[in-house]
């Protein structure tokens, strides 16, 4: 997720760490570096300078104010400031007390309106409400069919209809779910050009005929400054409620869909970050400014980790581990969830202290979960209850098993003896217990 930028951020604040004293000479040195910076993101030119005048104007305010570390405070000015550029508080989406609840969702083609009708479905199916969802994309061959799939995926029911007038198609969908006393209706609209007239005619009488509550500009964060151009013309046309930003978990540079926030004044409510249907988080600004800043996001692993996480083996799991009874068997099954929080690299990035550039020698391999667990497979019960006592030709033997080698499964228990000598010290489990596992275990082999 803006992998660019935070290495840029990554160097600017290296240098700034070390600072006895702001002075105006690094101030403009600073700045000129993070207007380069934001440029070379794709950060709209306009965005780019108001954000710098904004820093410069702060930090020539704290040269008089006698700090201890000089260079923090200017990274603090820094932070803030982006987190402000990106809307400050996170504003959830709305839900109207008048049921059902109408979601909009327009952008161009591609740029993943189906796909978060699907995810956000799911979100809200998980919340509790009833959701429906209804294609109205009647000009891509097979677009009402990939909804159909992947409303079947999550088991919500997709209004479809012959009529070939995305308006109508819309208001009878609303209307069949109304008398269903459904919750929510999603509108998968069809994507289209901000030029062309007809359609973008089309897409502002589905709003008038619709009333939605809530209606996102669905935007590619690896459009370039075109999707500034779009974003506004979107907005002369509809009342916008909000932008949900794809794909950022592409090498996308971002910058551009960073600089809607400010250009159209709207907040970014949701972002995608896989193309799987459970890759939709909520945005908030401070927590993805912290994670591109290097300062981790322990909020959002909290909340992925709970989302897997049962409570009762949770419970169990605590209890294990003061009795200092946590076996292989356990670690197993604590890699399982940790595998459900999804790829490795994303959840290493969200841990504060976690070095971007360490993170970059260090090649995350998701298959290093699967090999471990082959390990474990391979043990029997007892082995697995007291790895301390497998000798030399049991490790040899787990290794055929797993198709491992014997340094692998050496690795494995070294590993693990480590991390349960670690635990003991740590007396307390405090959540996310699995976080602090997930860091060693990484390091198996
Ligand atoms: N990696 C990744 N891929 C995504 C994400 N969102 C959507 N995609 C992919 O982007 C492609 C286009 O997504 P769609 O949801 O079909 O886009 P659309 O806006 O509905 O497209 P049209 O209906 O043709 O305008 C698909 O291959 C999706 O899997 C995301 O957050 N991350
Ligand atoms: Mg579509």
């Amino acid at each position: 997720m803006f992998n660019q930028l935070a290495d840029r951020f990554d160097s600017v604040f290296r240098n700034l760490r070390g600072l006895g004293k702001i002075t105006d000479d690094n101030i403009q040195h600073t700045v000129r570096d993070i207007r380069r910076s934001l440029l070379e993101a794709d950060v709209n030119f306009k965005v780019a300078r108001n954000f710098i005048e904004r820093i410069k104007e702060r930090s020539v305010g704290t040269k008089v104010i006698k700090s201890v570390k000089p260079g923090e405070l200017f990274i603090k000015i820094i932070r803030d400031e982006l987190i402000k550029l990106l809307g400050e508080k996170p504003v959830p989406l709305k839900i109207s007390d008048q049921k059902p609840s109408v979601i909009l969702l327009a952008g161009l083609q591609g740029s993943g309106k189906t796909t978060t009708a699907a995810k956000l479905a799911k979100r809200l199916v998980k919340s509790g409400k009833k959701v429906t969802l209804v294609a109205a994309d009647i000009y891509r061959p097979a677009a009402i069919d990939q909804l159909q799939v992947l409303g079947k995926q999550i088991d919500v029911p997709v209004y479809t209809d012959n009529l070939k007038d995305p308006v109508k198609i819309c208001t009878n969908g609303i209307k069949q779910a109304e008398a269903g006393k459904r919750d929510v209706v999603i509108l998968d609209t069809a994507g289209r050009l901000h030029i062309d007239e007809d359609m973008m005619t089309e897409i502002k009488n589905i709003a008038a005929a619709t009333k939605p509550v809530e209606t996102l500009f669905v935007v590619d964060s690896m459009t370039g400054q075109d999707a500034v151009n779009s974003a506004l013309a979107f907005s002369e046309a509809l009342n916008i409620t909000g932008t949900v930003l794809t794909k950022l978990d592409g090498d996308a540079r971002g910058g551009a869909a960073i600089s809607i926030t400010e250009v159209i004044g709207k907040p970014i409510k949701f972002v995608g970050v896989s193309e799987k249907i459970d890759g939709l988080e909520e945005f908030d600004p401070e927590r993805i400014i912290d994670r591109l800043l290097g300062f981790g996001d322990v909020a959002t692993l909290v909340e992925k980790a709970q989302n897997v996480l049962d409570e009762k083996e949770a419970e169990k799991l605590e209890k294990k581990l003061k009795r200092n009874k946590f076996d292989l068997e356990d670690f197993k099954n604590q890699l399982k969830q940790l595998s459900k929080m999804g790829p490795m690299e994303q959840i290493l990035g969200m841990m504060p202290g976690m070095n971007r550039q360490a993170l970059k020698g260090l090649k995350v391999d998701d298959r290093q979960l699967v090999w471990t667990e082959a390990i474990i497979n391979s043990m029997t019960p007892w082995e697995r209850q007291n790895p301390q006592l497998i000798n030399g030709s049991r490790r040899k033997r787990i290794a055929l098993g797993s198709g491992r080698s014997v340094q692998q499964v050496n690795q494995l228990l070294k590993q693990f003896a480590q991390m349960k000598k670690m635990m003991k010290n740590m007396g307390k489990l405090k959540m996310p217990g699995l976080a602090n596992m997930s860091a060693d275990s990484l390091n198996l082999m």
